[in-house]
């Protein structure tokens, strides 16, 4: 089949939001909010098996909290503290402490000069979506996505496909026709259970993810003087040597796959 879109995860794959922007903005959101909480990156790891930031916050309370340490109003608590943590989030974003993963800007460029369609798919809230495109691709870069599917329009988060299953029917494209590019194991779930290929670029906390069925995995991207490492993925041998991951590339294994 011939690729004809790349469906875009957010968190991990554009940037590296989780370390540098939802933790530091969960912890800052606690401390506000007078509580004791705090996640370090060992801990943050362990709990971003559990997706969306609200679920997050409860898993946290029913397995790390004791009974007698557990707020009482956690169902008020819990979504005025994400709200919190959402314009930490913003403001970390602002302030230029998030920055694109290599090869982000580039592979949207040339996805563009190529006529693919391009789409995001993510588990996070629309207002994170909008505030990371804004501010690091460039106001009207969001009108460059012809779909951008968020919680806030699917609400069963990854591993689930809801989200990918929204974006083909939305988009009228079979799932042969797209390339996912996610960059954890639930993502690489959601998006391979509809048979979407996907390309793996592996995140900060999912060095140790299992990506098997995933077309390819690499460190990242690629950018001219960061040259991106083949880790793994059906598709690896296909590619022989290459410094970055361009459209060309991905044509070349989608001919084959
Ligand atoms: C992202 C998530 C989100 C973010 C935080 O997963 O799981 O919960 O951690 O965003 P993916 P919210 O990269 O697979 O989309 O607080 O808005 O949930
Ligand atoms: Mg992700």
């Amino acid at each position: 089949m011939t690729l004809k879109a790349l469906l875009f995860d957010v968190d991990g794959t554009l940037a590296e939001t989780e370390r540098d922007g939802h933790r530091p903005a969960f912890n800052k959101a606690f401390a506000d909010h007078g509580l004791d909480w705090h996640w370090d990156e060992s801990l943050y790891g362990e709990l971003l098996a559990v997706t969306g930031g609200q679920e997050r916050m409860h898993r946290y309370i029913t397995d790390h909290l004791e009974p007698d340490q557990r707020p009482a109003d956690a169902e008020d608590l819990v979504p005025r503290l994400h709200r919190l943590k959402n314009e930490y989030y913003a403001q970390l974003i602002a302030d230029g402490e998030i920055a694109l993963r290599p090869g982000i800007r580039r592979i949207l460029d040339e996805a563009r000069e190529h006529g693919l369609r391009l789409a995001i798919a993510t588990t996070t809230t629309r207002v994170n979506v909008l505030a990371l495109l804004d501010s690091l691709l460039g106001p009207g870069a969001r009108d460059g996505f012809e779909l951008i599917a968020t919680a806030d329009e699917v609400p069963d988060k990854k591993p689930s496909p809801a989200v990918y299953t929204y974006c083909l029917e939305r988009m009228g494209l079979a799932a042969g026709e797209c390339l996912a590019i996610e960059d954890s194991e639930n993502g690489v779930r959601a998006s391979l259970a509809l048979g979407i290929p996907t390309l793996v670029t592996v995140s900060e906390y999912n060095r140790d993810g299992d990506f098997d069925g995933a077309l390819l995995v690499v460190d990242h991207l690629g950018d001219p003087g960061l040259p991106c490492r083949i880790l793994g993925g059906q598709a690896a041998g296909r590619l022989g040597r290459v410094d970055r991951i361009g459209v060309p590339e991905l044509q070349a294994l989608f001919a084959d796959a």
